[in-house]
């Protein structure tokens, strides 16, 4: 009976250990984490700047960054990222300071 008990308890602990797991792994959005882990923020597109590779977005918050909305110039990290979006589209992207600047590293039309 002893024994019995005792495996009761271990497939408990494994059973509690293993949803945890499950937990910890599931709290990362699989499709933003393609690119990057960083959180996705909203925002319009006000100007593209190609030769400058730059970009200046109206955006929500940007939790990375602890930034509140504001409209302001990124850096973009490749303008190939820009092909399919201009000037009044609304926009779901990721940033990050690379070097000092603020830096856009993807971005994709809002659906
Ligand atoms: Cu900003």
């Amino acid at each position: 009976m002893k024994i019995f008990a005792s495996i009761i308890i271990a497939s408990t602990l494994f059973t509690m250990s293993s949803a945890s797991f499950a937990a910890s792994h599931t709290a990362v959005p699989a499709s933003a984490a393609a690119a990057t882990s960083l959180p996705m923020a909203d925002a319009e597109i006000r100007k593209i700047d190609l030769e400058n590779k730059k970009v200046t977005l109206k955006h929500g918050e940007i939790k990375n960054l602890d930034m509140p909305g504001m409209t302001m110039v990124f850096q973009v990290k490749d303008i190939t990222m820009l092909e399919k979006i201009k000037s009044g589209d609304k926009v779901v992207f990721t940033a990050d300071k690379v070097d000092g600047a603020y830096t856009v590293l993807s971005i994709e039309k809002a659906k």
